[in-house]
């Protein structure tokens, strides 16, 4: 390891030795480069690797932790762990059977970011499943951040992957009933299942987060959420924690909120208390009228500790960590 990423890997970890200003030998800085990697290690085995999702997502969180437990990187793990939900046709707020927009098309929004700072992102996909794998390809395969619409799905299409219907009959006979009064309302907490917002750290202590959806259900064509946008519906600094957002998109985007819940953490905010603070933005607003909407919050910083909150109750957490696959249910602001 060169000496200037090991000073880094060691003040990041907490292990805080003192060889940034002082001259030290080769050998002694060799050795205390081994005794740093053995804290790391032993470090690691307390609280990482983990994954936290969120809403209740117990089959997502046990597919990504079986690739961090098999060595794989968070990367692979959040991805993976997303999949699992978007091709849950149950599921009515992601991937396939999520309800559609007001003419009946269902519309993926979804953003990938990891331990460098890449991020990947699609908006607008149809017909394809798995948005997030989508996103995960246009961080890895083009010099872009974004893609929308039919250019995603072309995009998508010349990886491999196979358009289809995501209208099910279940989510077709929703929007049919919706179509009698026609009236936009968000919806807050959908059959305690949403937007699948996924944040992990592998064994190396490294960050990487996801986050995918159908959208509010019967938005307006063309509507674009947060989940797609860096920064809003989705923050990953590998030095500091990682955030993810679901609920009423324009919310979250109005604040940035995710990237506000790393900035928070950053300035020495635990990850609950940069949630909170990020929820109290929103509904401490003149005129909020958070009453009507949900937005909720996860997060997780680079010692493994983790924070959720959202304005109303019933938001949960799904967290894996230390051989136990939970949901949790997030404090929340709306108590009166
Ligand atoms: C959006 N944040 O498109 C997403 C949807 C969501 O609870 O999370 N709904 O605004």
């Amino acid at each position: 390891m060169k000496r200037r990423h090991f000073i880094k890997k060691a003040s990041l970890t907490g292990v805080g030795l003192a060889v940034g200003s002082s001259l030290v030998s080769c050998d002694e800085a060799k050795s205390k480069e081994q005794s740093a990697e053995k804290t790391i290690a032993n470090q690691s085995t307390a609280t990482v690797p983990l994954v936290i999702a969120t809403w209740h997502v117990i089959d997502a969180t046990a597919k990504a932790m079986e690739i961090l437990q098999a060595d794989g990187n968070a990367l692979d793990a959040v991805e993976q762990g997303c999949r699992v939900e978007e091709a849950n046709e149950k599921g009515q707020s992601v991937g396939k059977g999520g309800l559609p927009d007001r003419d009946g098309n269902v519309t993926l929004d979804a953003s990938i970011m990891d331990k460098h700072g890449n991020c990947g992102s699609v908006i607008y996909l149809q017909n394809i499943t798995h948005a997030i794998s989508v996103a995960r390809k246009v961080m890895e395969d083009t010099p872009h951040v974004m893609l929308a619409g039919e250019g995603a799905k072309q995009f998508a299409v010349t990886k491999g992957f196979e358009p289809e219907n995501l209208l099910t009959e279940a989510s077709k006979e929703a929007w049919e009933k919706w179509k009698i009064e026609a009236k936009y309302k968000p919806i807050i907490n959908i059959e305690n299942h949403d937007t699948i917002g996924m944040l992990a750290i592998d064994k190396n202590g490294d960050i990487s987060g996801a986050c995918t959806t159908s959208g509010l259900a019967y938005k307006m064509g063309g509507r674009v959420g947060d989940s797609p946008i860096i920064g809003s519906g989705l923050f990953v600094d590998n030095e500091v924690g990682a955030a993810v957002a679901t609920g009423l998109g324009e919310e979250v985007v109005k604040t940035v909120g995710s990237f506000l819940v790393v900035e928070l953490m950053r300035q020495g905010k635990t990850p609950q208390d940069a949630c909170e603070e990020a929820i109290s933005r929103i509904v401490n607003k003149p005129n909020s009228d958070y009453k009507n909407f949900q937005v909720g919050y996860i997060a997780v910083n680079k010692q493994g500790k983790t924070g959720s909150y959202s304005i109303h109750q019933w938001f949960s957490m799904t967290k894996f960590q230390g051989g136990v696959n939970e949901q949790i249910q997030s404090d929340y602001f709306n108590k009166a």
